[in-house]
C-alpha cells in the first residue's frame, strides 16, 4: 500500500513539475504574442506617382528648394559653385542668378515674407537677401553647421544633419528652442533640406531615398515617403548625388522633389501607405 502511495505521490510531483514547467515556458503561440507586443508600433511608409517631370540644371547642387508664385527659389552648395537662384518651374531655365563668395558652401533657404534666408555649411554665416532684387540685406551666424532651413509662419525651422531641428527667431536669428526627432524614441540623424507642409515637417534624409515626416509637436516621425528609384538610370550620367530638395505649392497643392546635380525636377503624388 506504502508503495502505490509513494508512486501517486512521484506521478503527482511529475506532473506537477510537468505543469511548472509548461508556465514557466508558456505555449508557444503565447510567446509569439509577447514578441509582437513588445515590437515598435509600425510607422507608414508611403510611396509615390509621378505627376509630371520638369527640367532641372545638372550643375545645381540642391541644397535648398522652395516654391512660390510659379517660380521656384533654389539654393546650391559646393565652394566656389553656391548660388542663390530663382527658377522657370516649366522650362527649368534660372530667371535669376547671385553667386556666393567661394569661401561659402551655400546650403537650405526660405522664404521669409520679401525675403529669402540663405544658410551656410560650416562657415557658421547665413544671408539674408532682398526676395526680388537678391540684394544682401544683411548677415546672422549660428553656432552649428547649416543643412536645410523652412519656417512654420511663426519661426524659423533649421537642421544641421544631426538629429536635431532648432527653431530660431525669424527677425533676430536667435534659437528660442529645439526638438529632437526620434523613430520608436531613437534619434534620426542626418536631417537635410526641410519643408513645412500642413502642420508637419518633411525632412531629407542624407544619403536615402527616404524623407521623414515630423510632427512639431512631439518630434516624432509620423510617416516615412520612401523615393527609391526616382531617377530613372535613363535619366542618370553618374555625376548625379543623393536626393535632396522638397518644395510645396500651398495653392496648387503640389509637392515638388529633386535630387543634387539631378537633371530632372518631380512633382509628385504620395501612395499608399504600403
Ligand atoms: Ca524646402
Amino acid at each position: 500500500m506504502k508503495r502505490v502511495l509513494f508512486a501517486l505521490v512521484l506521478a503527482a510531483l511529475a506532473l506537477l513539475g510537468l505543469l511548472l514547467y509548461w508556465g514557466g515556458q508558456g505555449p508557444p503561440s503565447a510567446s509569439n504574442a509577447n514578441t509582437r507586443y513588445t515590437q515598435a508600433p509600425q510607422i507608414p511608409v508611403y510611396g509615390y506617382k509621378i505627376v509630371k517631370t520638369y527640367p532641372h540644371d545638372p550643375y545645381a547642387f540642391t541644397q535648398g528648394l522652395v516654391y512660390e508664385n510659379g517660380v521656384l527659389y533654389e539654393g546650391t552648395g559646393l565652394y566656389g559653385q553656391s548660388t542663390l537662384r530663382m527658377v522657370e518651374l516649366e522650362t527649368g531655365q534660372v530667371l535669376k542668378l547671385r553667386r556666393l563668395d567661394p569661401r561659402y558652401f551655400g546650403e537650405g533657404i526660405t522664404i521669409w515674407k520679401n525675403r529669402i534666408v540663405q544658410l551656410t555649411w560650416q562657415e557658421k554665416t547665413g544671408f539674408v537677401y532682398d526676395k526680388a532684387s537678391f540684394d544682401l540685406l544683411k548677415e546672422f551666424s549660428y553656432t552649428t553647421e547649416g543643412w536645410g532651413i523652412t519656417h512654420d509662419g511663426q519661426k524659423l525651422i533649421m537642421s544641421d544633419g544631426s538629429a536635431h531641428l532648432y527653431f530660431l527667431d525669424p527677425e533676430t536669428f536667435q534659437e528660442i528652442g529645439r526638438l529632437t526627432v526620434t523613430e520608436n524614441d531613437k534619434p534620426v540623424v542626418r536631417l537635410n533640406e526641410l519643408e513645412f507642409i500642413k502642420g508637419v515637417i518633411y525632412a531629407n534624409i542624407w544619403q536615402t531615398d527616404r524623407i521623414a515626416v515630423i510632427s512639431l509637436e512631439t518630434g516624432r516621425v509620423e510617416a516615412w515617403i520612401d523615393l527609391a528609384g526616382l531617377l530613372k538610370p535613363e535619366n542618370r550620367k553618374g555625376s548625379e548625388d543623393v536626393l535632396n530638395g522638397i518644395a510645396y505649392d500651398a495653392q496648387g497643392d503640389r509637392f515638388f522633389v529633386t535630387g543634387k546635380l539631378w537633371p530632372k525636377l518631380f512633382h509628385i503624388e504620395l501612395m499608399g501607405p504600403k
